[in-house]
């Protein structure tokens, strides 16, 4: 079982991804032709050599990037904190990097460090910072591996030495506290190798927590696969990362965005199965996030705000063999969150074998009638009676409040 021993991290339930790069500057499109894959990957599916690629630092200028309103937006959707990438598979690194000129300062007409200007927005908020690092793949280093092509003849280790590690003691040394360093994609990194990377992180700061995928088992949670979740309530520490729409960079053409109700629903069964929802936004060349991307996220996050301790700080659900098919449960230890997603009278939950002591909406504190008894099939039975005014609305959470701790579904352990 993975455990991050980081409290923040258990109750945090939200978060924000920021996938930023030159990949951003082409939104998907490079003369001419255009990607339907994730558009970060957009240099390597189609094969853009380095010498082109690289150009595009010349062209980085976000006149319209503004870290601090991405923080008070990000603080304002009730999320706890924020990972952003600090160098994609492209190589690129969006800070003050002194051992690679390929970097957001160096060799860009800005001269802007984004990741300091990010960090800066953070501590101004009280907003935890975790960044992104690539550790495995660089595309544009000679010695990083490249998924899907032939790395048999690269010095890995010169890499390493030369780039991986030097970067991320630069960026865990010059930016204050980091919350955690998200890794992705190993490859052919050894188990030596990752520990390497992992004694590194925690000799220069203890308290950062490693990711999943630092490869062969050493990350501190759990990450779920990019868009999936697991099925049941899932032990330890865990996290999905998650898309708005179909990519995480930027692409212009993809306007697929998942709805603000889907969103919430998978915000609430992601915490329900006790994992961290983390949730992705690709600014555009420029910095600017998508309107159609703030305007759900402010619904998302209206939602989240308004029920917030039905998410925050929940703990993962015991396992339960039905779902309720008015919404969804989240739990604390004397509490149990009815959160109600379509249009009913009543609320009925099945199976609980606990006293409650009271139900309230979330949204005005006020109590609603609860009774507790048995039903026609002798199993535990709650029955909340909704409000007339809120019969015709959903989106909103009920409270209740329990006589004993959870666990709660004892009948079902029998
Ligand atoms: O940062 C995001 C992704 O870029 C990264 N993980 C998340 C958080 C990621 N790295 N690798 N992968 C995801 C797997 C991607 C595989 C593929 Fe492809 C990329 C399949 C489709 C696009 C390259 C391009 C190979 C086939 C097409």
């Amino acid at each position: 079982m993975k455990d991050t021993k980081q409290q923040w991290f258990k109750d945090a339930k939200f978060g924000l991804f920021i996938h930023w790069g030159l990949y951003s500057i082409l939104a998907g499109e490079y003369r001419g032709t255009k990607t339907d894959k994730i558009a970060e990957w957009i240099m390597n599916y189609l094969d853009i050599p380095v010498e082109e690629y690289e150009k595009l630092a010349e062209e980085f200028d976000p006149t319209q990037f503004d870290a601090e309103f991405i923080v008070r937006k990000a603080k304002e959707w009730g999320m706890k904190y924020i990972v952003f990438t600090s160098k994609h598979h492209e190589g690129f690194a969006m800070y003050h990097s002194k051992c690679s000129p390929y970097n957001v300062v160096d060799a860009t007409p800005c001269k802007r460090d984004i990741l300091k200007e990010l960090k800066d927005a953070c501590d101004k908020y009280d907003m935890k910072l975790g960044l992104y690092y690539s550790q495995a793949q660089d595309w544009h280093d000679p010695d990083g591996y490249v998924a899907k092509k032939d790395n048999s003849q690269k010095d890995y280790r010169a890499y390493l030495d030369r780039k991986c590690l030097p970067q991320l003691r630069e960026i865990l040394t010059e930016y204050g506290e980091i919350a955690l360093i998200w890794f992705d994609t190993p490859l052919g990194t050894t188990k030596e190798e990752s520990q390497e990377m992992y004694d590194l992180v925690k000799s220069l700061q203890p308290n950062c927590i490693v990711s999943g995928r630092i490869g062969n088992g050493l990350g501190e949670y759990m990450t779920t696969a990019d868009n999936f979740i697991p099925r049941l309530p899932f032990e330890g520490d865990w996290e999905a990362p998650s898309t708005i729409n179909e990519t995480w960079g930027y692409n212009k053409d993809d306007h697929n965005w998942k709805s603000p109700e889907e969103l919430i629903q998978l915000l609430i069964k992601i915490n329900s199965r006790g994992g961290n929802y983390l949730l992705n936004i690709g600014p555009d060349g420029k910095g600017h996030v998508p309107d159609e991307c703030m305007e759900v996220l402010d619904k998302v996050g209206a939602y989240v705000r308004e029920n917030e301790e039905a998410i925050f700080g929940t703990k993962r659900l015991p396992y339960y063999p039905y779902d309720v098919l008015w919404g969804d449960l989240t739990c604390k230890e004397h509490y149990l969150y009815a959160h109600v997603f379509r249009k009913v009278r009543r609320i009925e939950i099945l199976n609980i074998n606990n006293k409650v002591k009271r139900a309230y909406l979330i949204r005005t504190g006020e109590e609603l009638p609860v009774t507790v008894g048995k039903s026609c099939e002798g199993d535990g039975f709650i029955d909340i009676k909704v409000p007339e005014r809120l019969e015709d609305e959903a989106y909103y959470c009920v409270a209740l409040e329990l006589e004993e701790e959870m666990p709660i579904f004892e009948s079902i352990k029998e």
